[in-house]
């Protein structure tokens, strides 16, 4: 079974949000138009409490900084994705209509969840795994937002739990905070075993 893994395409990623992903919106129309090829459609939701420590103005400082929090590094961002805002919503045209399984993530305050999977401590499954398990998944294909953060941590994790990972390279965007960043991450997830696709093969 091959599954389809739609990260985080959320009002706030999009170029007119919070946490803007420069064309983050052009990921839309590329998934929309591969869904059918698949036999399961997961989407995960960034889905922050108001309290969230990731965000830099809880601690009186400037998005991009980076402090430590409970023994892990974390990148302090514009508040972003709190639970029920419009910015949390999916970006409308996305169709949800094959969408299986929705995973929210990022609701324990203390810690953030780029990945789909776990929590960055690694501590905590979203339940996610267990799910594609139980689905008889073999295959996993990632797209959204954004490359260099959450739809990196999600394909790692992925290819680490045993799934054949594969990034679709034309249906993710990234934030790109330091130029380079969205490429460096596919060659992370190239030299840890993930093949880069492009959605004209899927
Ligand atoms: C994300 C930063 C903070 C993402 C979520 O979806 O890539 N990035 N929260
Ligand atoms: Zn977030």
């Amino acid at each position: 079974m091959k599954a389809l893994l739609l990260v985080d395409i959320q009002n706030d990623f999009s170029p007119t949000g919070a946490l803007p992903v420069p064309e983050g919106d052009q990921v839309v129309p590329v998934v929309n138009s591969i869904q059918e090829k698949f036999d399961l459609v997961v989407a995960t939701q960034d889905w922050h409490p108001q309290e969230h420590q990731s965000f830099a103005v809880y601690h009186g400082k400037n998005p991009g900084e980076v402090i430590m929090l409970n023994g892990i590094e974390q990148i302090l961002w514009p508040v972003h994705c709190v639970q029920e805002s419009t910015g949390a919503r999916f970006i409308s045209e996305l169709n949800l209509n094959r969408v299986q399984k929705i995973v929210q993530k990022g609701l324990d305050p203390q810690v953030d969840s780029y990945s789909g999977f776990f929590d960055n401590d690694h501590k905590s499954a979203t339940g996610l795994g267990d799910f594609l398990k139980e689905k008889s998944v073999e295959e996993v294909y990632v797209t959204g937002l954004a490359l260099d953060y959450c739809v990196k941590f999600t394909a790692m994790d992925s290819n680490q739990l045993g799934f054949k990972t594969k990034l679709i390279a034309d249906a993710t965007r990234a934030v790109n905070i330091n130029p380079g960043d969205g490429d460096k991450a596919i060659e992370d997830m190239r030299s840890a075993g993930i093949e880069i696709v492009e959605s004209k093969n899927v």
